[in-house]
């Protein structure tokens, strides 16, 4: 199918995903900031030097979204324009995406931008932009693409497994009773992406194996039956590999293993897992 629009999919770093191929695509960095050091994070940014950093570094830290500039710049000669942010309920980004989208349509009459909020982050955003590359590449309407998208993603989820919720206590994504819990040594908290984006504590877990297990669990309770599956790691690539093999021993063989990439490093922390998933309503 040919038709005249000129597509473009744009998501923020937080997606952990600085390319993507056949189709047009840009990433919006996100920023990260320890004292003097500031790191953006891009294609370029050394995620293992970053990690590093940080675990000397002692004093305050904070991150900041890509400005309504930034979403601009990256919507720049398309005019069908698909953006997909990180969670409203945790980050200004996705208002300053949807503020540019307003702006760039009324510099560029007949363009169109659509701003997905992901209510997520890492790979379940990776599985949004996954889709919206399928709908482009077979050239479906933008209206229609639109419609499909917020359908398919009412169907996509994310359950993490984090080792410290340092950081995201440090600014204020999380209530401190939730964080003072899991500064125990060897206490891992699995938890989810709730429906509105915020993050939903599921259960406390003793040492990595018993929070795969919950992991596996949780999500057959959430209703995956076999669909995709998209693990993003913070430097633990072994229960990144524990999972995908329990899942391949189940039958299921759609299971991609990547590495966070700045944002969420700094906010799942090391050994932090993120596994976005299709449920069986797809
Ligand atoms: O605007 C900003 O400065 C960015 C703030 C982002 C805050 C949350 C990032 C979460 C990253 C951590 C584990 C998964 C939690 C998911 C909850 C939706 C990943």
């Amino acid at each position: 199918m040919e038709n005249r629009f000129n597509y473009k999919i744009v998501a923020d770093s937080s997606a952990d995903l600085p390319a993507l191929a056949e189709v047009n695509y840009a990433q919006v960095p996100l920023l990260i900031r320890a004292g003097q050091n500031e790191y953006l994070d891009d294609e370029t940014l050394d995620v293992h030097a970053m990690v590093e950093d940080l675990r000397q570094y002692k004093g305050r830290s904070t991150t900041a979204c890509p400005g309504i500039g930034d979403w601009l710049a990256a919507f720049d000669g398309a005019d069908a324009v698909f953006a997909v942010s990180i969670t409203s309920a945790l980050s200004g980004g996705y208002n300053a995406a949807v503020a540019a989208g307003e702006t760039y349509c009324q510099e560029h009459p007949g363009a169109c931008v659509h701003v997905l909020d992901s209510r997520s982050t890492g790979p379940e955003m990776r599985l949004l932009v996954e889709k919206l590359r399928e709908y482009v590449l077979a050239a479906e309407p933008p209206e229609r693409i639109w419609q499909k998208i917020q359908r398919y993603a009412r169907h996509t989820h994310l359950l993490f497994s984090l080792e410290s919720l340092t950081n995201l206590a440090g600014n204020g994504r999380v209530h401190p009773a939730v964080a003072a819990a899991v500064g125990i040594l060897g206490i891992r908290i699995v938890g989810c992406a709730s429906e509105k984006g915020e993050l939903h504590p599921l259960a406390k877990c003793r040492g990595e194996s018993k929070a795969l297990a919950e992991l596996l669990r949780q999500m057959e309770r959430m209703g995956y039956r076999g669909g995709k599956v998209r693990i993003d790691h913070c430097e633990n690539e072994p229960a990144a590999l524990l999972i995908r093999h329990a899942l391949l021993k189940q039958g299921y063989h759609d299971v991609e293993i990547h590495r966070c990439r700045g944002l969420c490093s700094y906010y799942a922390e090391k050994g932090g897992i993120l596994i976005g998933f299709e449920d069986g309503g797809v």
